[in-house]
């Protein structure tokens, strides 16, 4: 018979959203077989501290029930794991709490505020055995995960260079304030960084899990908008989140890598690219056209020779086979679903290899952060320790 787990969901924004359609979709296109063995999601309840705007979003996602205070709802017996939608200053706080009454995490990422909170994460997790996940998304996109598998298969010889971007435009108005839904990502005592942990974490994490690890950074940052108003007080306070980041670094395998991310690219909304340059073959990716991996192989003759792009949607691409017909896309959404199902098949199968980041995982991504924070700062190269 399958098991339930029965979800408890903390916070309801952009990514309580997100994560809800992955749980209402997962059932449907990666089905367990309820009479013999398996895994299912059960949308048990939701946590928000607006009643109202809770029980609203409890009714339009399905959610049997809601709390409007996160501990009672850690503490439910009838919950088997917590999702932490939360901003990145309370992650910790709750998840070691879930940890306390026996609860599997899904946290949203970045992990922590910084990689000493985080170092206290994995120490409880993997002391209490419990499944965790983090919720780094875009490695589940087809094509992305097309790219993870031809450079594991060592198709593209020796890599000599990785270079990402993650641009976006949307706080270069001066009148936004920090603090409140959606803003508190401008608020450093909230977020912990700006683009740093917001968007750079997610080319960081999608680099190591391709690439492997990144040993040390060279970095710079800027704060455009030096003052905003907060939303807490009214009042003008001064920015300290990176608008801006830039930063060079060395992985184990000896390539070179550039990462850029920033918030102040007028015209770009999302625009999450990536490249890797090998001896025999390069790749490229482009989140505005996410269904299509770009790929370079040097080894065809000369005259044919030159950038192909697979659309990935095919029935032996990376997950695409559990959706539509061949040629049919996906989306930005189906990212969130492919995490959770791979979730689910490490429940089944624990001993498998997790395709997925764990805490551990995500704590070697956050070392990355907090040494390209440390090195803008001091204007030097750091090393990254090693989660
Ligand atoms: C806003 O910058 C944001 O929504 C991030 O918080 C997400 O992690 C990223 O995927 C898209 O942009």
């Amino acid at each position: 018979m399958s098991k339930a787990i029965r979800i408890g969901l903390i916070g309801y924004g952009f990514m309580g959203r997100t994560h809800s359609n992955a749980y209402s979709q997962v059932g449907h296109f990666f089905p367990k077989d309820k009479l013999t063995a398996g895994h299912h999601i059960v949308r048990q309840a939701v946590c928000g501290r607006d009643e109202a705007k809770v029980k609203d979003f409890a009714e339009k996602w399905g959610y049997a029930s809601h709390e409007t205070d996160w501990r009672k709802l850690v503490a439910r017996a009838d919950i088997d794991a917590i999702d932490i939608c939360t901003p990145n200053d309370s992650h910790a706080e709750i998840a070691l709490e879930c940890i306390k009454h026996g609860k599997m995490i899904l946290c949203e990422k970045p992990l922590a505020l910084n990689g000493a909170q985080g170092e206290k994460m994995v120490e409880a997790v993997e002391k209490s055995g419990l499944p965790n996940l983090v919720w780094y998304n875009y490695r589940f996109l087809p094509a992305v995960t097309l790219a993870k598998n031809i450079v594991a298969a060592g198709e593209l010889g020796r890599v000599f260079h990785y270079r990402a971007n993650f641009l976006q435009d949307w706080t270069i108005s001066t009148e936004l304030p920090q603090g409140g839904a959606g803003l508190w990502r401008l608020d450093a005592a909230a977020a912990g960084s700006g683009v740093t942990g917001d968007l750079l974490a997610h080319c960081i994490d999608t680099a190591r899990w391709i690439n492997g690890d990144i040993t040390e950074v060279s970095a710079m940052t800027e704060t455009f908008i030096k003052e905003r108003v907060h939303t807490a007080t009214g009042k003008v306070h001064p920015v300290t989140i990176d608008d801006a980041c830039i930063f060079l670094c060395r992985f184990e395998n000896g390539s070179l890598a550039q990462f850029e991310s920033t918030r102040y690219a007028r015209g770009h909304k999302a625009l999450y690219t990536f490249e890797i340059n090998g001896e025999k073959k390069s790749l490229q990716w482009d989140l505005h056209d996410l269904n299509r991996l770009n790929y370079f192989d040097h080894a065809v003759p000369g005259d044919r020779r030159g950038w192909a792009s697979i659309h990935t949607s095919d029935g032996d691409h990376p997950y695409s086979g559990n959706w539509w017909v061949p040629g049919l896309c996906l989306g930005y959404e189906h990212s969130f679903t492919h995490a959770l199902a791979e979730f689910l098949k490490s429940l089944d199968d624990p001993k498998a290899p997790k395709a997925y980041p764990d805490f551990r995982h995500a704590l070697g991504t956050q070392y990355v952060c907090d040494a390209v924070l440390e090195s803008a700062k001091t204007k030097q190269w750091v090393k990254v320790k090693k989660a």
